[in-house]
């Protein structure tokens, strides 16, 4: 029977005569038709028989797995480490043996709180989690971008995770920590006092994934070929510098585009400019533990820099987006204890929880023990092992033999050797089964305090305005009391804050310490703004542009920001562009209610006379400079934006991060400080 085009499902239906290009069933049946299902006549029921329908609605209902328990929301991206200085004195990895030597690598980048579908700018901790392929198998390096943790033990995970996730009854708030159950469970919690801070500070809302440092968070060995053994702390230190974006810009970016971070990284990575971290250890001895005033094994703190310097001994740079996000970013399996030999554990009990969790929560995640078998998570090192069978299994032993020991002589199968194989740290360890807490993990406040001292004058006032937002949120009077009441042993200035943004005017009684709090020194590493890159490259311009708008200009600073390794992105009040002054057509990415300023590092505000006044009539260009403006951003403007300026409410405004634009490479140089934050004070 002929087809009509009905039948095809309309006219876009398209077919091949290219055998290599038909498309089969999953057994490879080529199809003739995958719009229409088998039916009795044209309008009478659908025939079981019809194996091309079941196979396709089949496999459509399964393709779901259940997300991640936490880190959910996350990005992978490919890319390679090299060894730029070789450490066998304290580590016998074989990755840390040869300078120059690079190593593939699997970075994922996540959010930890929100489901998989959550917005990209929530205010949470970001996981940085690294897969390095080396030649003696996976090492997973599970880290995130704040140096400490919320909690000491891992017996607590559970409850921590389930305080900030949706409750229960109702199933919301989503991806937020801003709500009584978190609040409550913290300020119950004076361990996770020194996390918070890192969590309501600008940490917590980078302006991209490249923007941020990476931490091992624990304290792990170095053990090199004598069997001697060094502490060490991972540390992933941007190339391209810190930066974060500020609250109010968080919260419209999460509704302007919501896959923001992803999409940077996608389009920085598709336009070849790849983002590099550098791989620093800080590197210690039982003689500095035991001097230090807090426990190395305790996760809630971290070791300063200026104690202990950060060597850097490798760069991982990130180039290559995945061929597809299921196969690679979602199946992709970082455990805890996936370490090589020259690596080992320590005592601390977040970290042996975690060994546990992970390999547990792929077997769930993953439908079964095989998820090695899968290409992202399969080391790309010959691998032997008498492992076999279960679900999915793609690779079992070959031959007669699968067991040891064996006393085949030929096809034997894989043997044990001492000489390469790992073997751990034969640390001495001895005591009494109990469930107690280290005396020495009782210090909960001198680094919060250390954290706080450390920070600029900007960045201090954003963090007490993330405690009384979220507090704000809190409908229980007393977590909120109580959450000022461990403040009060952080720094009086950031108490007194928070109870005046709250409206408290009796201060609750400071929280009784478990240990009294010592002083520490501030630490400058601690901060983001005195650690800027102090340059616009990987940062982006927004140009406003419209009819009659100088051509000269918008190609100096094309050129300029391009020459500063930085993007630009036209806005014009039509997507197809605007009319120049030489009469040349320049088209838009934007139309100006599609690319608000929050997507943006910087602006230029480049109108002409002639249609100055009717551009200053649109609510989104209004919304455009108003923003930019708010959130501390360079704005550079022509003279006919004043119209514009005058409806946006800043009339009369001069500041220094307002510059008139007559020389394209001073307001690159301007732009290199990122943000005007004198504009924010007072
Ligand atoms: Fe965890 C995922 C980082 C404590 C249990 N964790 C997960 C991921 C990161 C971290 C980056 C996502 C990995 C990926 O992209 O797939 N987790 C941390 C850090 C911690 C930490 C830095 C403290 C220092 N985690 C922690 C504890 C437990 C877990 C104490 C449990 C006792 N984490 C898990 C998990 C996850 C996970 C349930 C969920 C999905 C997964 O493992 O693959 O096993």
């Amino acid at each position: 029977m002929k087809k009509t085009e009905l039948d095809k499902g309309g006219p876009s239906h398209q077919t091949t005569d290219d055998r290599d290009q038909t498309m089969t069933t999953a057994q490879g049946g080529p199809i003739a038709d995958g719009q229409n299902s088998l039916t009795a006549g044209p309008r009478g029921p659908v025939l079981l028989e019809d194996h091309i329908l079941r196979e396709k609605i089949f496999h459509f209902d399964h393709e779901r797995i259940p997300e991640r328990v936490v880190h959910a929301r996350g990005y992978g991206v490919h890319g390679t480490f090299e060894l730029t200085k070789a450490i066998p004195e304290l580590s016998c990895a074989d990755i840390f043996q040869r300078e120059g030597e690079k190593t593939p690598v699997f970075t994922r980048f996540s959010t930890v709180a929100g489901s998989a579908g959550s917005p990209d700018l929530a205010r949470d901790v970001r996981g940085f989690a690294v897969k390095f392929y080396t030649q003696e198998g996976n090492w997973d390096l599970v880290g995130n971008n704040i140096p400490v943790f919320f909690i000491q033990d891992a017996i607590k995970f559970p409850d921590l995770i389930h305080s900030v996730k949706p409750a229960p009854d109702r199933g919301f708030p989503q991806a937020q920590s801003a709500h009584d159950n978190f609040w409550d469970f913290i300020s119950l919690t004076p361990e996770a006092t020194h996390m918070t801070l890192w969590a309501m500070s600008d940490r917590a809302i980078p302006r991209s994934l490249r923007f941020m440092e990476g931490f091992g968070v624990h304290t792990f060995r170095l053990v090199n070929a004598e069997g001697k053994s060094h502490y060490v702390k991972f540390h992933w230190k941007p190339r391209q510098g810190l930066q974060s974006v500020v609250w109010n810009e968080a919260l419209k970016i999460n509704g302007m585009d919501p896959d923001f971070h992803r999409r940077d990284m996608w389009d920085s990575i598709d336009a070849g400019d790849y983002p590099q971290w550098d791989l620093g250890i800080q590197v210690f001895d039982d003689e500095f533990a035991d001097s230090f005033d807090f426990d190395i094994l305790d996760a809630t703190k971290l070791i300063p820099e200026e104690d202990v310097p950060v060597q850097i001994i490798g760069t991982m740079t990130l180039n290559n987006n995945v061929e597809n996000f299921f196969a690679e970013t979602e199946q992709v399996a970082f455990c805890t204890q996936n370490i090589v030999r020259g690596i080992d554990f320590t005592n601390d009990p977040l970290l042996q929880g975690r060994n546990f969790s992970y390999l547990d929560t792929q077997t769930k995640r993953l439908g079964g023990p095989n998820f090695t078998h899968i290409p992202i998570n399969a080391p790309k090192c010959p691998m032997r092992h008498f492992q076999q069978d279960g679900h999915m299994a793609m690779h079992n032993p070959k031959g007669r033999v699968n067991y040891e020991p064996n006393s085949w002589s030929e096809d034997a199968g894989p043997r044990e050797n001492p000489d390469v194989g790992f073997n751990s740290y034969p640390e001495n360890v001895a005591g009494e089964k109990q469930r107690t807490r280290s005396e020495t993990f009782a210090d909960h406040y001198s680094q919060a305090r250390q954290f706080y001292i450390s920070q600029t004058d900007t960045e201090r006032d954003h963090i007490a305005a993330a405690y009384t937002f979220e507090l704000s949120k809190v409908e229980r009077e007393e977590i909120r009391l109580r959450m000022l009441s461990h403040l009060m042993n952080v720094h009086d200035d950031l108490a007194s804050a928070v109870a005046k943004g709250l409206g408290i005017t009796d201060m609750p009684k400071a929280a009784t310490p478990a240990r009294e709090p010592i002083d520490v020194a501030p630490s400058d590493a601690l901060s983001i703004l005195k650690n800027g890159p102090n340059s616009f490259a990987g940062r982006k311009l927004g140009i406003f542009i419209c009819d009659g708008a100088d051509a000269d200009l918008i190609s100096a600073l094309e050129s300029a920001f391009k020459e500063e390794g930085a993007m630009t992105e036209i806005i014009a009040p039509h997507i197809q562009g605007a009319k120049l002054s030489d009469g040349s057509v320049k088209p838009a990415d934007e139309k100006i209610d599609g690319g608000p300023s929050v997507v943006y590092d910087a602006v230029a505000i480049v109108l002409s006379d002639d249609m100055a006044k009717s551009v200053a009539a649109m609510k989104p260009a209004k919304d455009f400079l108003s923003d930019a403006y708010a959130h501390a951003k360079f704005i550079g403007f022509t003279n006919a934006a004043q119209p514009l300026f005058d409806a946006a409410g800043l009339s009369g405004k001069s500041d220094e991060g307002l510059i008139e634009l007559n020389n394209a490479d001073a307001f690159v140089k301007s732009c290199r400080a990122l943000r005007y934050w004198d504009r924010m004070k007072g």
